[in-house]
């Protein structure tokens, strides 16, 4: 483990990584983080480099095309910024960081949904992240139309429309929930699926007992 603690969230949209990151923070925050700083970051973005580069992924000009090559480096490019910005700052000086998405989204969404050669997606993302790696990941599995739904919803009562990632056919997310599965079970010494059809109260509480579990009495 690294001095700090690096804690990141994944799933499809709309699956509630920013719910159980937020509730998460929050448990960290009332017992002052055991005495560590708590960092909360997103991918694309966290950084000011990174926030334009996520408005450009999300909300593209009417009528400009956006090629996989081009997205892939473009995600590559804000985590290059926030890996060094932020990250491996924070962790350096012993902070827990918190993150919505980090590389394994690259794997599943451009190497998997997208169909990049997964060889070179795996080269950008050392590339941009170099050596560093979660210590825990949380994967959100949930079924891509509930997950849809979920997004949707949510979208509507805040009176947004779907940015461009959100307009994929459901086959796509469908390719992304099983690539995650299968991601989860290459890499099992960091990640924790947790069943996103459960209870918002029931995820944080199982969230919170693997964690403790895992990071050996760090957090009382
Ligand atoms: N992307 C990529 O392709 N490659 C990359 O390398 C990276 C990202 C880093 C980022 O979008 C897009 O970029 C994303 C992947 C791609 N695109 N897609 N598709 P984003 O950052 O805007 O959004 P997101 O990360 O995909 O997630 P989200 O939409 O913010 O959803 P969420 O954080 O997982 O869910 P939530 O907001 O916490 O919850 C959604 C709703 O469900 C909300 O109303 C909650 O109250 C509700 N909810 C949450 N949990 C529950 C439970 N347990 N039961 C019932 N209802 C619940």
């Amino acid at each position: 483990m690294t001095p700090g603690v690096f804690i990141t969230f994944e799933g499809s949209e709309g699956c509630g990584k920013t719910t159980q990151l937020e509730r998460l923070a929050r448990r960290l925050a009332a017992i002052g983080g055991a005495g560590r700083p708590v960092l909360r970051l997103r991918e694309p973005g966290g950084t000011p480099l990174g926030e334009e580069v996520r408005r450009l992924l999300k909300h593209t000009a009417p009528g400009w095309s956006v090629v996989p090559e081009a997205e892939l480096l473009l995600f590559a490019a804000s985590r290059a910024q926030l890996v060094r910005e932020a990250v491996a700052p924070a962790l350096a000086a012993g902070q827990v960081v918190l993150c919505d998405r980090f590389l394994d989204s690259t794997t599943v969404y451009q190497g998997v949904a997208r169909r990049l050669e997964p060889v070179s997606v795996a080269a950008i993302n050392a590339f941009a992240a170099g050596p560093l790696r979660p210590d825990v990941t949380f994967l959100l599995d949930l079924p891509a139309e509930l997950a849809m739904a979920r997004a949707r919803r949510r979208d509507q009562s805040a009176g947004g429309t779907p940015d461009r990632m959100e307009q994929e056919p459901m086959a796509f997310y469908e390719q992304v929930r099983a690539g995650y599965l299968r991601l989860a079970e290459t890499c099992a010494e960091r990640f924790v699926t947790v069943d996103a059809r459960l209870p918002i109260d029931d995820i944080e509480a199982l969230i919170w007992t693997q964690l403790t579990a895992r990071c050996h009495g760090l957090f009382p």
